[in-house]
């Protein structure tokens, strides 16, 4: 038995009413907050339980942090929740609430893997459900707060645009964290975008929660710190509840909720609770922490706090809340056997069922084509208007987009036609950027977003990787957030910027499960694929469009021929799979995207003058890669050439190649890359990012030349 669980028995029989009355409402919510806290405490020992026994795969528990139960209790069902993995009793209380969910039941199917998890159906151990607007979390510590900002700020949006959203007008966000998280970048980042929507009289109805325990892992937290850092963040009002003190909890609680609904603007509960047995069942505690700081501990057992309110009141005798407590082990142990003998995801097709997305159906309005001759730069600003006239979900935002629209003027006037509402200007934070469009995707926007260089999109990866592209995984496809996000990059900027304004490397966005990646190139091409993007957007999925800005004024291929302008093509819809081809020669294929595109067609016209025949196929889609026509245009040529502005390693080529010999075509096969270097500022960018004259050197080699 866990000491703590000895404790709790042992405190309890010594308990005795000590006179006094208990209201009748506050009664019934302490009768609430037992049984949720109650039951979750039971679940954390069933989790060490089914993990001795080979068939539970999670530890990580919430005894000591059962005060979260209040919230559950206190805030609706209908309130978007992204909670804290120590939220066994939040969840608990929420159940009850609605009613038809069995919170026992669910969770240990989550800590057991169970395909019948309501959740994530056997993916991981999360805490999510969609009837009870708990939108499931990932275990990176504080990723998901740049979202609950983002969601909290599409709720206000919403209102103000007149728009739905899957919860009712009141509605508020409820999002919980750890005292440790604190310190993260990402949730410094995101109580400053929650300070800033304040500041600037934006509507942002959002809780934040931290439930400060003292520590992180084995780490103590400076006693003091984690309140001096959130008492401090302008314009957003700070409330402290003890978590063992249920009566204060519940009134703090009702009052900073009450607070968020009514003010529509971000509060912070400062939520004092302690941790038992260790941070996960893995955790020695006593390796790190005095026995004594151990045993004090469980003077502030939340639990032991609802069982005192009961018993010391008389409203309950100490037999009966222990009555209790043992029927919920009981019944508890009986569910984990039975879950545990469930079935779980057995088979690749099974674990990969939520990546495969629903065919997207092309939306939008069909313009009838326009033969002035557009840049790619205006291509894909004339694509973005007619999204923005076609579907006023639509939202286009980033980093200086809106006013000054855009660093390359790509989003110019887009502001004056669709208003600061629907094209705006976010704070310099990349991780807000996507944050927003992670809330406002999942409100029923389609978002699209701008990270205004490829470079610095690393500053916000994990909320591309962890958050966006996840979600839909770990909720076993009930959670979607499609978005667009547009990504100026690539290298060619004539010596200026250095690496950060040419950097040329997709490798992170190529591995990421379920994303589709589009490079533009033409203007004849680019807006087919912007708009393709949209529709696949539309159906859930993450899409990341990378614009060459090298290209984004380009007027001609060779000297004065208006070769890199074309008539705007109104009604193209690319879709997945979907390539470009030049040509038809067969003597040799080049298989490129982006720039290379550029350079390839300058190099087919000079082996065109030498009398062979090439194709250039421009593969438009990165990932997934448009294999089937990649392998079909190459079982047609004698030679393949991949052309690569990406690095040698991580880079594109690889696989493209990998692909081709996977198909078992015959052709020989070439390729030519940058180089694995960062990009230098001046001339001597040339000498790492690939040239035209490397790749006419290879061709030739290719062709044996
Ligand atoms: C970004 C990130 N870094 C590190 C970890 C590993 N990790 C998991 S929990 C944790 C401590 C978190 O402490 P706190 O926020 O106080 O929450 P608590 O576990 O105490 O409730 C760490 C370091 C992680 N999950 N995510
Ligand atoms: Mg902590």
């Amino acid at each position: 038995m866990e000491p703590i669980d000895e404790h709790f028995l042992r405190t309890v029989e010594g308990m005795r009413p000590t006179g006094g009355q208990l209201d009748k409402a506050l009664a019934a919510q302490l009768e609430a907050l037992f049984e949720a806290q109650v039951e979750s405490r039971h679940l954390d020992f069933a989790a060490r339980w089914l993990q001795q026994r080979g068939v539970g795969f999670y530890t990580i528990g919430s005894a000591g942090h059962e005060s979260n139960a209040a919230l559950g209790l206190l805030s609706r069902t209908t309130d978007p929740a992204l909670l804290h993995y120590r939220s066994g009793a939040f969840y608990a209380a929420r159940a009850h609430l609605d009613g038809t969910v069995d919170p026992v039941r669910e969770t240990l199917r989550s800590l057991t893997g169970s395909a019948a998890d309501p959740i994530s159906g056997g993916r991981h151990k999360v805490f999510g459900h969609p009837e009870l607007h708990v939108i499931p979390q990932t275990s990176t510590i504080a990723s998901h707060l740049p979202r609950a900002v983002g969601l909290g700020f599409a709720l206000g949006l919403a209102k103000l645009l007149g728009r739905e959203t899957p919860w009712p007008e009141d509605a508020l966000v409820v999002a919980s964290f750890g005292d440790a998280s604190v310190n993260h970048s990402t949730a410094a980042g995101a109580l400053n975008a929650a300070a800033y929507l304040t500041h600037v009289h934006r509507d942002c109805p959002l809780l934040l929660v931290c439930e400060d325990n003292g520590l992180g892992i084995s780490t103590r937290t400076p006693r003091g710190w984690a309140a001096a850092v959130l008492q401090h963040l302008p314009g957003i009002p700070y409330l402290h509840a003890p978590g063992h003190d249920p009566a204060t909890l519940l009134e703090t609680t009702e009052e900073a909720l009450a607070a968020v609904r009514t003010r529509r603007s971000p509060v912070v509960l400062h939520l004092s609770t302690v941790r038992f047995m260790g941070h996960a069942g893995s955790d020695v505690e006593i390796a790190y922490r005095p026995p004594a700081a151990i045993q004090s501990d469980y003077a502030r057992d939340p639990l032991l706090g609802t069982a005192r309110a009961l018993v010391e009141s008389g409203h309950w005798s100490g037999e009966a809340v222990l009555a209790r407590y043992e029927q919920v082990r009981q019944r508890t142990r009986a569910l984990a056997v039975e879950v545990s003998a469930e079935p779980r995801l057995a088979s690749r097709d099974e674990v990969m069922a939520p990546l495969a997305y629903p065919r997207p159906r092309a939306g939008g309005t069909p313009r009838p084509p326009d033969p002035r001759p557009l840049t790619l730069a205006q291509a894909i600003n004339r694509t973005l208007a007619d999204e923005l006239a076609d579907h006023d979900d639509v939202l286009v935002f980033g980093e200086d987009v809106a006013v000054k629209g855009g660093v390359y003027g790509v989003t110019r006037g887009l502001r004056d036609r669709f208003g600061s509402s629907r094209v705006f200007d976010t704070l310099l934070d990349e991780q807000t950027v996507l944050g927003t469009a992670l809330g406002t995707s999942l409100a029923g926007f389609v978002p699209v977003p701008e990270i205004q260089y490829l470079a610095y999109l690393h500053n916000a990866e994990d909320q591309l990787r962890g958050e966006a592209a996840s979600l839909r995984f770990f909720s076993n496809g009930q959670y979607d957030n499609g978005m667009v996000v547009r990504i100026p990059g690539l290298a060619y900027q004539k010596g200026f910027g250095g690496h950060f304004h040419n950097d040329n490397s997709l490798a992170v966005l190529r591995d990421i499960p379920g994303i589709a990646v589009a490079v533009a190139s033409h203007p004849h091409s680019a807006a087919g694929l912007l708009r393709g993007c949209l529709d696949l957007a539309r159906e859930g999925r993450v899409c990341v469009y990378v614009e060459p800005i090298a290209r984004y004024h380009t007027r001609d291929l060779f000297e004065g021929d208006a070769g890199w302008l074309a008539p705007f093509d109104g009604s193209t819809r690319a879709t997945l799979g979907d390539v470009v081809g030049y040509g038809t020669g067969r003597d040799l294929l080049i298989v490129t995207f982006g720039n290379g595109v550029f350079m390839s067609l300058r190099v087919a016209a000079t082996l065109r003058a030498d009398g062979f025949g090439c194709t250039v196929l421009d593969l438009a889609w990165v990932a997934p890669l448009p294999v089937a026509a990649l392998v079909e245009a190459a079982s047609r040529a004698a030679a393949v050439l991949v052309v690569d502005e990406t690095r040698q390693s991580g880079g594109v080529s690889e696989a493209v190649i990998a692909a081709l010999v996977d198909a078992g075509v015959e052709a020989p096969i070439s390729r030519v890359t940058s180089a694995d270097s960062f990009v230098p500022l001046g001339p001597a960018a040339d000498a790492v990012v690939l040239q035209e004259n490397e790749i006419l050197g290879t061709a030739r080699r290719a062709l044996r030349l």
